[in-house]
C-alpha cells in the first residue's frame, strides 16, 4: 500500500520532483557513434545494427515485398481499428491549418504571414516490448497534411532482421515509402548527416530510449530540429467522490505498464477516493500481462490529498503532466484554469488510452515538466511560420523616413543608405514630372 500524503504547500517541489537520470555516460557512446556514421555512412551503421540489434544487414531499406507481407498477415480487425483512428487523427489535424494572416501596417506597405512545410522530416519508432505503431500515425499524419516533401521512417529490426508488420503496414498506409531499418542512436545519427541510403533530414521527431532522447539532444548541435526532450510517459488524475475508483484506477495502470519509470499520480480532495482507488489498482494489477512492469511503476506512484479545488489545481499546475484526466463534479474548473498540461482528459468516459490511439489527439506529448514551455505535436510542429511584406512607392515614403533615423540612431549607415537611394530616387522623379 501507498501512503497518502497530505503535503504542506513547502513540500511540494520535493514531493513532485521528477526522477533524474544520469546521462553522462550515455553521451560518450552517442557521440562516438555520431563520429563514426559521420565519417563512414553505411557501414558504421551497419556495424552498430550487428552490435545492439543482432543482425547483420546489407540492405536497411524495406522492401516493396516485405511491406506486401506485412500487409497480408494484419487482420482485417486491426487494420479497420487503425484506419478509424487514422480518419480522426486526419480530422483534428486538418483543423488545424490557419489561414494567412494579412496587414497594411501602414499605407502601402503590405505585410503578411504564412506556413510552409519542413521539407524533410524524420520519424523514429521504436521497437522493443511494444512496438508503438500508433505513434507512426500521430507523426506522419500531420507530416502529410502539412505537406512535407519527403519523410523518412527508421525503425530497428529484430535479430532476424525483422521489422513488426503492423509497424510496416501503418507506415505504408501512411504513405511512407522510405522506411529503414535502423535504431536507437546509429538512427538518429543517419536522420541527422545522412547516408549513402538514408536521406538527411531538417528535423526528427519520435520517442525513444535514453540513448535516442540523448542521440536526439546531440543533432540539434548539427542543425537538425527536434519535436521536444522526452522523458517517460506520465498521468496526473484528478478525482472527487463522483469518479468511478475502477475507471480510475484503469487510467493509473495504462500509463504505468509503459515502462518502470512512468510516472503516474492521483490527486483527489477525498481520502475514500483514494483509498477506494489504491484498492481496485491492487486488483486489476493481478490480471496484468505487464504486471512487472505496472508495479514497479505504481510503486512509486504519489497518491496526494488536498483540501480543496483551489490547492489542487495549484499543485497540478505546478507539477505539469504530459496527461491530466479531470473526473471530479466541478471539471469546468480545472478545465478553465489548467495552465499546464500536454492533453486534457475530462469526464469519466474519457481514458487516456483514447488520446494514445483515437480520439484525434496527438500522443506525442511534453514530459518532465515541458508542459509549462512546450506543446504537444501537432500541424505546426511540421511547419515554419514565414512572413513577407510588399512595400509600393507610397509605402517606403510613409515608413522610411522612421527606418532612416532608427538606423542612424543604432550607427548603421548602410541600412539608412538602403533607404535613403530609394528616397531620393522617388523624389527626383516628382521634380522630373
Ligand atoms: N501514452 C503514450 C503513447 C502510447 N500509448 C502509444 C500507447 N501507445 C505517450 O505518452
Ligand atoms: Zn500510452
Amino acid at each position: 500500500m501507498n501512503k497518502i500524503f497530505k503535503p504542506k504547500q513547502e513540500d511540494w517541489e520535493a514531493l513532485l520532483k521528477r526522477p533524474t537520470q544520469t546521462l553522462e555516460d550515455i553521451e560518450l557512446t552517442v557521440n562516438e557513434i555520431f563520429s563514426e556514421v559521420r565519417a563512414k555512412g553505411d557501414v558504421a551503421v551497419a556495424k552498430y545494427t550487428d552490435l545492439f540489434d543482432g543482425i547483420k544487414l546489407d540492405d536497411f531499406k524495406v522492401s516493396t515485398e516485405e511491406i506486401e507481407n506485412a500487409n497480408n498477415s494484419v487482420s482485417e480487425e486491426l487494420k479497420n481499428a487503425i484506419q478509424l483512428a487514422k480518419s480522426n487523427i486526419e480530422k483534428f489535424h486538418e483543423a488545424q491549418k490557419t489561414p494567412k494572416v494579412e496587414v497594411t501596417t501602414s499605407n502601402g506597405v503590405d505585410c503578411w504571414q504564412e506556413k510552409r512545410p519542413i521539407q524533410k522530416v524524420g520519424l523514429y519508432i521504436p521497437g522493443g516490448s511494444a512496438p508503438l505503431f500508433s505513434t507512426i500515425l500521430m507523426l506522419a499524419t500531420p507530416a502529410n497534411i502539412a505537406g512535407c516533401k519527403e519523410i523518412v521512417l527508421c525503425t530497428p529490426p529484430n535479430n532476424n532482421g525483422e521489422i513488426n508488420p503492423v509497424i510496416l503496414y501503418t507506415a505504408a498506409l501512411c504513405g511512407i515509402s522510405k522506411i529503414f531499418k535502423i535504431g536507437g542512436i546509429q538512427a538518429i545519427a543517419a536522420l541527422t548527416f545522412g547516408t549513402a541510403t538514408v536521406p538527411k533530414v531538417y528535423k526528427i521527431f519520435g520517442p525513444g530510449n535514453q540513448f535516442v532522447t540523448v542521440a536526439k539532444q546531440l543533432a540539434t548541435k548539427f542543425h537538425v530540429a527536434i519535436d521536444m526532450p522526452a522523458g517517460p510517459s506520465e498521468l496526473l488524475v484528478v478525482a472527487d467522490d463522483t469518479a468511478d475508483a475502477a475507471f480510475v484506477a484503469s487510467d493509473l495502470l495504462s500509463q504505468a505498464e509503459h515502462g518502470s519509470d512512468s510516472q503516474v499520480i492521483l490527486i483527489s480532495t477525498s481520502e475514500k477516493m483514494i483509498e477506494a482507488v489504491e484498492r481496485e489498482v491492487e486488483l486489476q494489477l493481478e490480471e496484468l500481462p505487464r504486471k512487472e512492469m505496472a508495479q514497479r511503476s505504481i510503486a512509486n506512484s504519489k497518491l496526494i490529498y488536498l483540501e480543496n479545488k483551489e490547492l489542487a489545481m495549484e499543485i497540478i499546475n505546478e507539477y505539469g503532466p504530459e496527461h491530466f484526466i479531470v473526473c471530479t463534479s466541478d471539471d469546468d474548473f480545472y478545465v478553465e484554469n489548467v495552465t499546464n498540461a500536454g492533453s486534457v482528459f475530462i469526464g469519466n468516459y474519457t481514458p487516456e488510452s483514447a488520446g494514445d490511439y483515437a480520439s484525434g489527439t496527438n500522443h506525442t506529448l511534453p514530459t518532465n515538466g515541458f508542459a509549462k514551455q512546450y506543446s504537444g505535436v501537432n500541424l505546426d510542429s511540421f511547419m515554419k511560420s514565414m512572413t513577407f511584406q510588399k512595400i509600393s512607392e507610397e509605402g517606403i515614403k510613409n515608413i522610411g523616413p522612421a527606418i532612416e533615423i532608427m538606423a542612424e540612431a543604432e550607427g548603421l549607415q548602410a541600412h539608412k543608405n538602403a533607404v535613403s537611394l530609394r528616397l531620393k530616387k522617388l523624389n527626383e522623379n516628382k521634380l522630373k514630372s
